[in-house]
């Protein structure tokens, strides 16, 4: 089996006693690269200096080579929190309202993407499959086929791809179509996206589709397929199974004191939908007299991005509103919504997860979504939650058994947490089988197979 080159933006070392970090980016690839062994290259997170770092930092564990190299301050800016988060991430995400074009930042990113071809192309051997992953990176295949690479190149979106009105109002839009042709293989998380991105190829006359998921564009034949993203299911259910061990999940047990949890854990990010949850919750509490006193909804949200002006304004913004909806809705022995801004441990979060009568996971728009996937794996098959799901989530074209929601329409999401609380053992029970069925076959290494059967068959 060919050694796998993994590229993305933030290379994140094994975590130590037990805490993972928030993202599932990492979370997934670690699993992958524990298989099959090779070398996990990107941005240590650190910034030094003003001019490019002459060498990559190598650090070995298991079967994993980990290749950092710290960026300038400056690429930093530009490629980073300018362009990738500032610009690709709204676009992305249906938000050209949000979207903060700049030619030094486009610049940057293209500049940065360069860098890294170059640190890494001295790593490669000839039968290296190169796995580049998300929207930080998608000129990285173009600047390392100028270098001569020839080896099979994958990349993989994390994120939604946007329509063709979306996407085409992007200045630099040609550049970032033209580099996702020189992959051999591009995948997206849903049928939805390639969809978007083949009808826009076509639509704006840029390629062709030639069938059989293959398109021709910038004088390149290349692949385009789609490939859910899963979570390692079997592992995060007997974690979870454990946790309710945990002494902090037994506190929390404790302290919810008869009441029903709801729980809803994402990065602060505006697509995750959170401020309309609140909303959502508070509704549900208003028009549901019965409930006052017997639901707690925790919300666990780290903090992220908060360089980024967006991002700090919606903390400020979402702390406001959670302490205004206690304020409405709370009683003096009852804070209906427990907000957390931090980061928890990953057995803390599986014991939550389990404990939650209703995981309440709803983006206004999201590529996949491992918290929904979590949730249901964490369930206890004698007693299941039920998973309140947006339909803009990538995960609702597989969870079906989820109750589906649009998270604009804080009335029907009220209902669907009404409906969730009173619902069958029966049907959770029915329900939560159909979705946990699924992500043990559709779990992470069968992505991550799929994905690299499809990019380079028999290697
Ligand atoms: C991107 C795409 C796609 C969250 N809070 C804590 C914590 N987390 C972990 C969750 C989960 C991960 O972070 C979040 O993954 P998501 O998929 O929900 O969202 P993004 O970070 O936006 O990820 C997304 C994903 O890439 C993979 O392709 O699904 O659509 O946007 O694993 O558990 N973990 C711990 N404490 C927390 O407080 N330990």
């Amino acid at each position: 089996m060919s050694r796998l080159v993994v590229v993305s933006n933030r290379v994140t070392l094994p975590a130590k006693g037990g805490a993972a970090p928030a993202g599932g980016l990492a979370v997934a690839l670690q699993a992958a690269l524990e298989e099959r062994g090779g070398i996990w290259m990107g941005w240590s997170g650190k910034s030094s200096g003003t001019k490019d770092p002459e060498v990559l930092s190598l650090q070995e564990h298991g079967k994993i080579t980990y290749a950092l190299t710290d960026l300038t301050k400056t690429d930093v800016e530009e490629y980073y929190e300018g362009f990738a988060n500032r610009v690709l991430w709204p676009i992305c995400h249906y938000r050209l309202d949000l979207a903060e074009y700049g030619r030094k930042e486009m610049a940057g990113y293209f500049r940065v993407n360069r860098f890294f071809a170059h640190r890494l192309a001295p790593l490669l051997e000839e039968d290296d499959v190169i796995w580049v992953h998300d929207y930080h990176l998608i000129p990285l295949a173009t600047e390392l086929r100028q270098m001569g690479v020839k080896n099979k190149i994958g990349f993989f979106l994390h994120i939604p791809w946007p329509p063709a009105d979306v996407l085409f109002a992007m200045p630099v839009h040609e550049e970032i179509m033209r580099g996702l042709s020189h992959y051999d293989l591009v995948g997206f998380q849903t049928d939805h996206d390639l969809s978007n991105f083949g009808g826009g190829l076509v639509r704006e006359g840029i390629g062709e589709a030639l069938g059989d998921g293959l398109f021709t564009s910038y004088g390149r034949t290349f692949k385009g397929g789609f490939y859910p993203i899963g979570i390692e299911t079997k592992a995060f259910s007997e974690f979870a199974t454990k946790a309710a061990r945990n002494i902090m999940v037994r506190k929390a047990r404790q302290s919810i004191e008869g009441r029903d949890l709801i729980i809803g854990v994402d990065r602060l990010d505006y697509s995750k939908g959170i401020t309309q949850r609140i909303d959502a919750f508070e509704h549900f509490v208003k028009n549901n007299p019965g409930y006052h006193n017997k639901v707690t909804y925790l919300q666990i949200t780290p903090k992220s991005r908060s360089e980024v002006p967006e991002y700090e304004a919606m903390q400020r913004t979402v702390a406001e509103q959670a302490g205004r909806a206690n304020g409405a809705i709370g009683t003096v022995d009852w804070v209906p919504i427990r907000y957390i801004n931090r980061s928890i441990g990953r057995p803390v979060l599986a014991g939550l997860y389990r404990l939650a009568k209703i995981g309440l996971v709803t983006p206004l728009r999201d590529g996949m979504n491992l918290v929904a996937k979590e949730y249901v794996a964490a369930q206890d098959p004698d007693d299941p939650g039920v998973l309140v799901l947006s339909r803009f989530a990538g995960a609702a074209r597989e969870l079906k058994g989820a109750l589906l929601v649009n998270p604009y329409d804080i009335e029907g999401t009220a209902n669907a947490i009404a409906r969730g609380l009173s619902m069958s053992l029966e049907e959770r029970q029915e329900r939560w089988r159909r979705m946990m069925d699924h992500l043990l076959e559709h779990d992470v290494m069968r992505w991550c197979d799929d994905f690299l059967a499809d990019l380079a068959p028999g290697r």
